[in-house]
């Protein structure tokens, strides 16, 4: 079985994550764990996600150390997972890993994330927000330390607008993190 950390963040794409979630898990090669930021949470019903699969939060990493040789999460789900797969990666979170910022549980493990093992991003933004030139010299910077770009398409977005910025179809994110685990 292979060890797949999704992490997802405050993009409308989040509700997708059920979906992907249940795609992952019918190949039947996939253990699957999540780490949810505080926005993301409005986006999925948790009970809409098989009880076999936890969700972590920001409160976990605080709540599991207390004292000296207590677990550290964001480094023990790293050393837990044969991958990482960032769906949807928001305009925010992205900016936040380009530059380097750890300051909740998703981006302190992606901070501490052992570059020798794939990263998978996928990310999912408004039309406006996609196309200003931070998107690509940020997206640029994560291809440059190895991580896979799984790319938006275009399409009608949640808020009315048109254009690129949607997150690759779920379909698109299964067979390529599929092929890029039978890679390692
Ligand atoms: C923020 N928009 C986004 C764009 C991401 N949107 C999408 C698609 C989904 C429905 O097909 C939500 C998957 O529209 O990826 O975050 C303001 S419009």
């Amino acid at each position: 079985m292979i060890n797949i950390l999704i992490c997802c963040t405050g993009s409308v794409a989040t509700i997708k994550l059920p979906s992907l979630v249940q795609q992952l898990l019918k190949t039947e090669k996939f253990k699957v764990l999540i780490i949810a930021t505080e926005h993301s949470t409005k986006f999925f019903d948790k009970n809409d996600i098989p009880t076999s699969v936890q969700i972590y939060k920001d409160k976990d990493e605080w709540t599991a150390w207390n004292k000296r040789g207590d677990p550290i999460l964001h480094i023990d789900l790293g050393k837990w997972a044969d991958i990482l797969l960032i769906a949807p990666l928001d305009a925010n979170t992205l900016a936040k890993i380009a530059n380097g910022i750890c300051d909740n549980l998703l981006t302190s493990t992606v901070r501490a994330w052992d570059i020798s093992k794939p990263l998978v991003f996928c990310p999912a933004m408004n039309t406006k927000m996609y196309i200003h030139p931070l998107t690509k010299e940020q997206i640029e910077k994560l291809l440059s330390w190895g991580y896979h770009l799984i790319p938006v398409i275009e399409k009608t977005l949640v808020c009315g607008d048109t254009g690129v910025g949607a997150m690759a179809e779920v379909d698109t994110i299964v067979s390529r993190v599929s092929d890029i685990v039978k890679r390692n």
